[in-house]
């Protein structure tokens, strides 16, 4: 395995970061997950937008251009001979010294790890996922924008842990009001009648990138989708639940919190989904090898 780090190539067991780099003392950086397709990077130029858009809210400046930044996400999977990949892109505020202080680290650390994919079983996609909702509540967005996808992970960690004790496979994150905001690591989509919604970014859900091809797959499946605030009450309500995440594409949810979802498999709604996500990933995106 090849992986990337600040213009050079290492071979996984001389990969090393620095014990002095604030990503690592303090969680201070930013990253991307990203999947290729067939040879194909899919949305690439969408998650290094993402990727910039969060350094800019944590004032880290990334020292290569977004096609520099695109190039070295190819030309990762093109070291490691690989058409489909889970792509890890990071970027963090670099090394410094033991104190917090951003100012002290002159320069951002950039690496790029690609492995081959370890798909979910086909299972998940028919019977779907068990969900509870976590008693830990998101971050506020006055205290941490959601839309950051950023090096501190712990609040999703710590909501993950409760899905461990418990047995659930994803877990319902509310806001402060009682909001639903997404999942632990994945956005969530609605249908209720014909009327398919997902919470609003501001409710405290990651932009994701999945949630938003959603968005633009809904006309030809003759959807409209709503960004409208959501409680529990209209989850355990709701006719069909699928989440969103790049790792885990779209994936049907059968229970939540004890209540049965819709008719406990997967909706007709949630297939055409399925479908069309899968169609599109298989044929578009950018080349690897040329
Ligand atoms: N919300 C959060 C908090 C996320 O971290 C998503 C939504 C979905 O976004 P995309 O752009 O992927 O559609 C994510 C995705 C994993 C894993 O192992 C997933 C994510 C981050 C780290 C690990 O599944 N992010």
């Amino acid at each position: 395995m090849k992986i990337y780090i600040d213009g050079k190539f290492h071979n996984k067991e001389d990969a090393k970061i620095s014990v002095f780099d604030h990503g690592l003392l303090y969680g201070d950086g930013v990253f991307e997950g990203i999947r290729a397709y067939n040879g194909r990077v899919f949305r690439l130029r969408e998650h290094i937008v993402r990727l910039f858009d969060s350094a800019k809210a944590i004032m880290l400046s990334i020292p290569l251009t977004m096609t520099e930044v695109e190039e070295v996400v190819l030309e990762t999977c093109r070291q490691n001979n690989l058409s489909d990949a889970y792509i890890r892109l990071v970027v963090t505020r670099g090394i410094g010294d033991l104190g917090l202080n951003p100012i002290k680290c002159p320069k951002a650390t950039i690496f790029c790890i690609a492995t081959g994919i370890t798909i979910y079983p086909d299972a998940v996609y028919e019977q779907g996922l068990k969900l509870i909702t976590a008693a830990t509540q998101r971050i506020s967005q006055n205290s941490l924008s959601s839309a950051i996808k950023s090096l501190n992970y712990l609040n999703q960690i710590l909501v993950r842990l409760e899905g461990n004790l418990a047995g659930a496979d994803e877990l319902i994150v509310l806001n402060h009001e009682g909001y639903v905001a997404e999942c632990s690591a994945d956005n969530i989509f609605v249908l209720r009648g014909n009327k398919l919604t997902t919470p609003p970014i501001s409710a405290g859900a990651l932009g994701g990138i999945t949630r938003q091809t959603v968005m633009e797959l809904a006309p030809q499946i003759g959807m409209l989708i709503n960004e409208t605030n959501l409680t529990r009450y209209d989850l355990w309500t709701a006719d069909e639940i699928f989440l969103t995440g790049t790792a885990v594409e779209v994936v049907p949810v059968r229970e939540l919190d004890g209540r049965v979802i819709g008719s406990g498999k997967i909706g007709p709604c949630t297939r055409k989904f399925i479908d069309a996500y899968r169609n599109l990933t298989r044929c578009s995106g950018t080349t690897i090898f040329n």
